[in-house]
């Protein structure tokens, strides 16, 4: 039997190469599988937790829909949508938000990263995120999740809210409690500018990140501009444990060319940096710029997009306003 895979990306715009390694080729590998039953959601209510511009996160749903589509996501085998169409998951939220208890909440390590020094600033909203996204995953009795490495707390979280709703309410096997898929090796793809930092959207810096829309120039400048070390290029894996950076980039090129560390160092052991850059270059150009392309092409064909995230919520609403529908009756609304 087929997966029943479900994942978001927020429309925050800079959709990047950690958010296309980490998760979005995941999603098309899994996609490409007849057998799974897929559901791709640009999650907007996700997205207005930390401020935005109104404008911009409308032509932001549609580039992250683009960079789905360009990546090689089948939207005829697959539901795409964005998640403040369907009202099924802000009421299903609401709901879970009395079942998840507060202390698992302030476990969540990315809400002390987001919200910084200044807590009692951050929105109520981008503290109880976790929820939300385990009601996003919930609706659709998902069995697989695939996410990069720092979503997997958040996912620990939703199987903890499945089991303890199913067990509250004495609804055995309710909610499907869901496996998260995060790749074994380079599940985390660091800044550029700084390998002890993930790669983000929100990094000031444009120079940290590769864009899924950056050209070929762009591509070329911000990979030799990248922070490395002075050391020659490690002859085993032992020699890159304090070298975040280097490591960080050798993990690129490996994920890139679908291969494994330990061979990207035999090949290039002995060579000079510059060397392994201008490689990675040109295999980032080869993969990155036929995407970008193909962004930029969907993005002036709006129609089309549009066209695209309606059919996705007429389908996904169908499912999630079902399984609401069931919620209410179990909770005795
Ligand atoms: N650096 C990363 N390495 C591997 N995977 C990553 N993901 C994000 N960054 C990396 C994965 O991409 C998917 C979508 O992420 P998201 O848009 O929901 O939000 P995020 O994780 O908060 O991404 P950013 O770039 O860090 O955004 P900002 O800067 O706005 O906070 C997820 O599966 C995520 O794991």
């Amino acid at each position: 039997m087929g997966k029943k895979i479900f994942s978001g990306v927020q429309p925050t715009g800079n959709l990047h190469l950690g958010n296309y390694l980490g998760a979005i080729k995941n999603f098309v590998e899994l996609n490409n599988d007849k057998h799974n039953h897929c559901i791709f959601c640009v999650v907007d209510l996700h997205a207005i937790t930390t401020k935005q511009d109104p404008k911009e996160l409308r032509n932001n749903i549609r580039e992250t829909l683009a960079s789905f589509l360009a990546s090689g996501i089948n939207p005829k085998r697959s539901i795409i949508f964005n998640q403040s169409r369907v009202s099924a998951h802000s009421e299903a939220a609401w709901i879970l938000s009395c079942t998840a208890r507060t202390g698992w909440l302030s476990r969540m390590t990315q809400f002390k990263e987001k919200a910084g020094k200044d807590k009692e600033k951050a929105s109520v909203g981008l503290y109880s995120y976790p929820v939300l996204m385990a009601a996003d995953i919930l609706l659709y009795d998902s069995t697989h999740v695939p996410v990069g490495d720092d979503q997997k707390q958040h996912l620990e979280l939703c199987r903890d809210i499945a089991q303890r709703f199913n067990s509250d309410f004495e609804v055995e096997d309710f909610f499907k409690v869901p496996e998260p898929i995060i790749q074994k090796e380079f599940s985390r793809i660091m800044s550029l500018k700084d390998g002890t930092k993930k790669m983000s959207k929100s990094e000031l810096s444009d120079l940290s990140r590769i864009n899924l829309t950056d050209d070929a120039d762009q591509i070329i400048n911000k990979i030799k501009k990248a922070k490395t070390d002075s050391f020659p290029m490690p002859s085993s894996k032992e020699e890159l444990k304090d070298r975040p950076e280097a490591k960080n980039l050798m993990g690129i090129y490996s994920n890139l060319i679908n291969s494994t560390l330990e061979k990207t160092i035999i090949d290039f052991s002995g060579k000079n940096f510059s060397e392994f850059k201008n490689s990675l270059s040109q295999v980032l150009v080869e993969k990155i710029v036929p995407i970008s392309e193909e962004i930029k092409k969907l993005l002036t064909e709006k129609n089309y997009l549009d066209k695209i995230l309606q059919d996705g919520h007429e389908k996904a609403n169908e499912i999630a306003s079902e399984k609401v529908k069931k919620i209410h009756e179990i909770v005795g609304f």
